[in-house]
């Protein structure tokens, strides 16, 4: 009797060591979608990185929304395996976003996307919650959004017991909202990656490093998720932390809410000049070392090319990204612009050398992505 009591004592601290190893999301109630997505990526990470781009469902520079069109799809033959989308303004309640994207068309693509077996992430460029309630004066074109940072306090109004708390918790209703109606047809929440606050190591934006303090930053984090997880019970949130450049890990966690709330450590680095590919990767080496040892997801969920250089996908960006476990890279939109004369529009969405990314081991797009079978299905 003693022996058996013993061996099952040893089995269940087995088991639950096992458990505690076995990487899942932060959220304890995740939905079975959200947990089998954030296991497939973190195996995933190791295997491949996958191409994700931002709006690459909703236009290009030469089109506007037409459906099932891609970009990326358009040069390669194969949609990207991270779809993109941007939420700023749907916390005023506006039907389109700051990019005059509609959400009903976003929401829509979201789910067919998922449907496909492809990756969602989110960003959300909110507008300022102070500075738009006080007169444009000075007319700047900055005025009351994501990049006014003319004022130190906003963080601060907007946590509990500020003055725009109440304002807040309206802007964090109506994306709840929004979250909770994206479901499968039968009714399932299709599980997505969410970014928001991103790029804390600048200043240009109003939760930027030099607009809030590291604490005020970590509040505001908590504050969200738990806003979603606890008062609105959705459990199919994988929060990707998120910072522009950055020389340090020290940097890099400035801020960092914590491991109960966050999924994916992420960072932004686009290509400003020759010392882009040193910089890039001396900070993801240390950024998915952390990260695993977190047992967290990783991304370079921003970057772009440098002006006029023709094979920066091949050259630049894939060597350094091979070398370590980056979940997915995402490049930005192709903003829509109607008014480009036929000798500005690039002919192609693409420069040539994209084709070596698509064509590289190393990268996945949707189609290798559906073989894998992310949501199990
Ligand atoms: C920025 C720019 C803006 C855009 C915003 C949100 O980086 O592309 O033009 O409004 O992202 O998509």
């Amino acid at each position: 009797m003693k022996i058996f009591n013993l061996s099952l004592l040893v089995l269940a601290v087995v088991l639950f060591s096992s458990c505690e190893r076995s990487p899942s999301p932060a959220d304890k109630k995740a939905t079975k979608e959200t947990v089998t997505l954030f296991r497939s990526l973190y195996k995933l990470q190791n295997q491949g990185v996958m191409y994700g781009h931002q709006d690459d469902l909703m236009y290009g520079r030469t089109w506007w929304y037409e459906k099932d069109r891609s970009d990326t799809k358009d040069f390669t033959g194969d949609y990207p395996a991270v779809a993109g989308f941007e939420l700023g303004h749907l916390e005023l309640g506006n039907e389109r976003s700051l990019d005059s994207v509609s959400f009903a068309q976003i929401a829509e693509q979201i789910k067919v996307h998922y449907q496909r077996g492809g990756v969602i992430t989110l960003s959300w460029h909110a507008n300022n919650p102070l500075t738009m309630q006080i007169p444009d004066t000075l007319r700047q074109r900055q005025h009351g959004t994501a990049w006014d940072v003319s004022s130190k306090e906003v963080v601060a109004s907007i946590l509990p017991e500020g003055k725009n708390h109440d304002l807040f918790n309206t802007w964090l209703e109506r994306l709840a909202t929004f979250f909770i109606s994206l479901k499968d047809d039968d009714g399932t929440p299709i599980p997505f990656i969410f970014r928001p606050y991103h790029e804390h190591s600048g200043s240009f934006f109003w939760w930027g490093t030099n607009i809030c303090t590291d604490e005020e930053y970590a509040a505001l984090w908590r504050y969200t998720v738990d806003f979603f997880r606890y008062k609105k019970d959705i459990h199919n949130i994988l929060y990707a932390y998120n910072t522009d450049r950055v020389t340090s890990l020290e940097q890099y966690m400035r801020g960092y809410p914590g491991d109960d709330i966050i999924d994916m450590l992420s960072l932004d680095m686009y290509d400003r000049g020759e010392q882009f590919g040193g910089e890039l990767d001396i900070a993801l080496e240390f950024v998915t070392m952390e990260a695993i040892a977190r047992n967290k997801l990783t991304a370079l969920s921003e970057t772009g090319g440098r002006r006029g250089m023709q094979d920066w996908w091949s050259s630049v960006l894939l060597p350094v990204v091979s070398k370590y476990p980056v979940g997915y890279v995402l490049t930005w939109r192709h903003t829509y612009r109607p008014w480009f004369s036929k000798m500005d529009a690039p002919a192609q969405p693409f420069p040539d050398d994209f084709i070596n990314l698509y064509n590289s081991p190393t990268t996945l797009f949707l189609k290798e992505i559906q073989e894998a079978n992310i949501y199990n299905r």
